[in-house]
């Protein structure tokens, strides 16, 4: 089989319910010949890897099940060494980031001097489509207020991104938590990052991951990228 133009990698962990619609919108959006599905599924109890393979009959979609491993950040660095596409897509499995945003940022990456594009709820023209209670908005303001001097990037904490697998150094990443995409930018230095406008749903089946356990990761996570951004990296050290 000749490799895929583009590999989009999700991962995954409790989410049979979105997996369906989700490779429907995804191959109705993109070329199935030239793109493929790679689930990244921490041997979710749901079976969600079970439905991702019955999937693959119909879709070209591959399924890697890490048996010992949880991490949303790291799913997806092991999504990256395995993507055997020229462009890798990240996306969340539960159908808030719209698969249809993919052909323009595909087409933005045609730019060689972009290294990444991020969809983004915050630049003019992306938006909520739901209503987030205040405290989950406040705690979405303060976790960008705190990256900001990391980047300009307005929507850092998107987890839905293409890169140029060319460009990648999947070896400086040391990711902790779920913002795989601050880490990719910061760690890169990247400062040409492009982002185009979505509309963000919230889930409608499955639930969040997202807990207080994460987002005192991501407090652990932020200290870390500082510390590279104040001294670069020191082999050895996070
Ligand atoms: N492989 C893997 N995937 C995970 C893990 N935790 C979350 N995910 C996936 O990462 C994506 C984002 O997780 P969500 O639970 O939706 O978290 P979120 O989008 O930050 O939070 P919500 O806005 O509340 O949905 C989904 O596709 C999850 O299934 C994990 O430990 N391992
Ligand atoms: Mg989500």
């Amino acid at each position: 089989m000749p490799a895929p133009h583009v590999s989009v990698i999700v991962p995954t962990y409790n989410e049979r319910d979105n997996l369906a619609p989700l490779a429907q919108r995804l191959f109705s959006a993109l070329d199935p010949s030239t793109t493929e599905l790679l689930i990244i599924d921490d041997d979710s109890p749901d079976g969600t890897a079970d439905l991702a393979r019955e999937l693959s009959d119909r879709y070209p979609i591959r399924c890697l099940v890490r048996r010992h491993e949880r991490g949303l950040a790291t799913a997806v660095i092991h999504g990256l060494h395995a993507a055997r596409g020229q462009l890798c897509v990240g996306m969340d499995a539960d159908l808030s980031h719209p698969p249809e945003t993919i052909p323009s940022m595909l087409a933005l990456m045609r730019n060689p001097r972009i290294p990444m594009v991020v969809g983004s709820r915050f630049v003019r023209g992306g938006r909520l489509a739901c209503d987030w209670p205040f405290h989950r908005r406040l705690n979405s303001f303060v976790a960008r207020l705190l990256a900001w001097p990391l980047t300009r990037v307005a929507d850092m904490m998107s987890g839905f991104f293409c890169v140029r697998r060319a460009d990648l150094h999947l070896d400086r990443l040391r990711p902790i938590g779920y913002k795989i995409a601050l880490e990719l930018i910061v760690r890169h230095g990247w400062t040409n990052v492009v982002e185009v406008p979505i509309t963000f749903c919230d889930r409608t089946a499955g639930v969040s991951k997202l807990n207080l356990h994460e987002q005192l990761r991501y407090l652990r996570h932020l200290g870390r990228l500082y510390l590279h951004a104040a001294f670069g990296h020191i082999p050895g050290h996070p």
